[in-house]
């Protein structure tokens, strides 16, 4: 039986990432941090097979201890500070857990393969923020890096990290550069979800409106569930490498709000969206487009699902969950 080691297990990816390896029969290890997390207890209710390892990336020894248990063939190192707009008023806190975080990650990858002659895989979340200001439309793996954000710095920082490490001491280590990714699951704070959110809100007339910045910037939205795909892939390669996943679309958030206010029947969101000047960003990546032929001709992947199946998907399943809100089914 393989056994995989996942940081970030309580978000988005790391739950898609942990049900996929379980389907493969894998011992999935999740590493959660903190003495009392909440999202401890409700990893072990909703994906009881997940073996939780306390750990922190901030913290070395932590890391090295979590390898010693899982004593993984694969570790997938998706934990980070990682939504964008926050890492501008954490900016230290955002270098040390998304930036150094990721050179602790490889060096307890690298002291376990020493100490087990066990060779592992590796894999490091990589991000279309990279790119940040645009030098090249559609972006690529050659693509020069300008990123415009502590978290894009901070990713650049864990991304050469990787490749140092794969150079250096010939570590089985690959780069996802994935953009933007998005499910049900999704964080309220990325703009997919908190418009999702607000739109079945309102259609159930629990809220009249929504907050948000600049409607004119451009991603390539995918779904999580194919990205994690993309990530199980790479580290099946005889090589490690780097790899743009994209879907080749983008998309305004202006196109977000017109497909998500049709699901509920709603032609003209116009009066119903409030522009604040708190969402805007010190420094806007404008336009992400990615081109992922390198993973699509090497890896064999593809993404399943498109922008308005997703975003439909997302307004379903938040009328849902507001719905039973209203009927006092959940909190
Ligand atoms: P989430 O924000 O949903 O999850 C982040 C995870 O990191 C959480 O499990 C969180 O734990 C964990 N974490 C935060 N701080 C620490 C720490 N100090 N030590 C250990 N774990 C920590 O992110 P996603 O699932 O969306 O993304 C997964 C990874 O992929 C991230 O690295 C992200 O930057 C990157 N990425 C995401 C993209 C996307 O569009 N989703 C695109 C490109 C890259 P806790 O629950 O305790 O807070
Ligand atoms: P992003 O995602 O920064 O691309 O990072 P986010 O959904 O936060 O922003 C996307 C774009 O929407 C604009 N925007 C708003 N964003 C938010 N969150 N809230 C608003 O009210 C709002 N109004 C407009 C933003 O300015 C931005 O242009 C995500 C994260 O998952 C990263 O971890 C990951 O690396 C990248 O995707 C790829």
């Amino acid at each position: 039986m393989k056994s995989a080691l996942i940081t970030g297990i309580t978000g988005q990816d790391g739950l898609y990432l942990a049900e996929l390896l379980h389907s493969k029969g894998y011992r999935v290890v999740g590493l959660v941090r903190g003495q009392n997390n909440p999202k401890a207890a409700r990893l072990t209710e909703s994906h009881p097979y997940v073996d939780i390892v306390s750990g922190n990336l901030l913290d070395l020894s932590s890391l090295m201890r979590a390898m010693t248990y899982a004593n993984p063939d694969e570790v997938y190192n998706l934990g980070a500070v990682s939504f964008v707009a926050y890492s501008w008023q954490n900016a230290r806190l955002t270098s040390d857990v998304t930036g150094t975080g990721v050179l602790n990650m490889l060096e307890a990858v690298r002291l376990h393969q020493d100490t087990t002659g066990k060779d592992i895989r590796y894999y490091q979340a990589s991000s279309s923020e990279m790119f940040g200001k645009v030098q090249e439309v559609p972006q690529r793996e050659s693509t020069l890096l300008w990123p415009r954000s502590p978290y894009g710095v901070s990713k650049v920082f864990g991304h050469y990290m990787t490749i140092n490490y794969r150079e250096s001491y010939g570590m089985h280590a690959s780069s996802g550069i994935l953009f933007n990714h998005e499910s049900p699951r999704r964080g309220p704070e990325f703009v997919t979800r908190k418009v999702t959110q607000a739109v079945a809100r309102i259609a159930l007339g629990t809220d009249d409106s929504i907050a948000l910045g600049n409607l004119d910037a451009q991603r390539d939205w995918g779904f999580a569930g194919d990205y994690v795909r993309a990530m199980w892939m790479m580290l099946q390669q005889d090589i490690a490498d780097d790899y743009v996943i994209s879907t080749g679309e983008t998309h305004s958030i202006r196109e977000l709000l017109d497909v998500a206010f049709k699901v509920v029947g709603i032609d003209d969101w116009e009066h119903l969206v409030r522009i604040d000047p708190r969402f805007f960003r010190p420094a806007e990546v404008d336009l992400l487009i990615g081109d992922s032929t390198k993973a699509r001709e090497l890896l064999g992947w593809k993404p399943e699902v498109g922008f308005t199946e997703l975003i439909t998907m997302m307004v379903e399943a938040d009328l849902d969950i507001e719905s039973k809100k209203l009927a006092g089914k959940v909190a």
